[in-house]
């Protein structure tokens, strides 16, 4: 049985990375499959793409030379790394996926619709994700996450968090009209709360869309 893609989105600092790996575990201790990705990136020549534009090297071109250059990380990444694993079986959960293009080239980057909906098509050939949660908190929670993590790892801010907060705002409420858009597919969580809450509400929705992922998995015969 194919893997179900499980994509995670939301403004700056929203947990994302965390409660992915909250996930992983938790799904690995039922004896899941599962395969952490992100985006941009998750395979090596889409990871050149990457640090090209978080670098800030293809701000000049504009919004939609940079969503094209999304698109072409994401053909690689879907080619490479999962459209395999979930072919094999495994689960994926993925750091960002189409619906960022949607909402910071999208919404913020003011590129019509019609145009991001054909772009989709021919990028993604399909592989929509089963189900994204979308990590909802006040735009300046987040940047402030972000930023204290940043200078706890000495870093600097990137491409688009050097965005003013205005700018964060409207990404806040671009995402929640995608996800308006397609109820079926969309999970908002509050992510405005601890990380075992946000965890308990990431997993209830998990169980009740898609079972198979939560209910279903055979435990692993005891290792001792
Ligand atoms: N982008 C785009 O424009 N178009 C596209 O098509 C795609 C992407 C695919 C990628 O950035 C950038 O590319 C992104 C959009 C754009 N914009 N930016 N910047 P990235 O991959 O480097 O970073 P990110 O995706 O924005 O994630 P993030 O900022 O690293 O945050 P996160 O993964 O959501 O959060 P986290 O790392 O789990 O948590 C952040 C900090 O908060 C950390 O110290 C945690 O310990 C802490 N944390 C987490 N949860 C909590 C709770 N519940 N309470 C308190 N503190 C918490």
């Amino acid at each position: 049985m194919a893997g179900c893609f499980i994509t995670f989105e939301g403004g700056e600092g929203a947990g994302k990375s965390t409660q992915i790996e909250r996930l992983k575990a938790r799904l690995g201790q039922l004896g899941q499959s599962v395969l952490v990705t992100r985006e941009p990136g998750g395979s090596p020549h889409a990871e050149e793409i990457r640090a090209f534009i978080l670098g800030g090297h293809a701000k000049h071109l504009g919004p939609l030379a940079e969503a094209l250059l999304f698109a072409a990380a994401r053909i690689d990444h879907l080619d490479k790394t999962i459209g395999p694993a979930l072919r094999g079986g495994t689960h994926v959960l993925c750091d960002r996926f189409a619906d960022s293009t949607r909402a910071y080239q999208g919404s913020l980057g003011n590129i019509d619709k019609g145009l991001i909906d054909r772009l989709e098509t021919v990028t993604l050939r399909g592989a929509k994700p089963d189900l994204t949660f979308i990590l909802d908190l006040p735009a300046e929670t987040g940047l402030s996450r972000a930023r204290a993590r940043q200078a706890g790892k000495g870093e600097g801010a990137d491409r688009f968090e050097e965005e003013d907060i205005s700018f964060h705002q409207s990404l806040r409420q671009a995402y929640l009209s995608i996800a308006r858009a397609e109820p079926k597919r969309f999970v908002v969580i509050n992510a405005d709360q601890e990380p075992d809450e946000v965890e308990a509400a990431i997993w209830a929705a998990l169980r009740e869309r898609l079972p198979q992922v939560t209910d279903q998995a055979a435990r692993p015969p005891d290792a001792a």
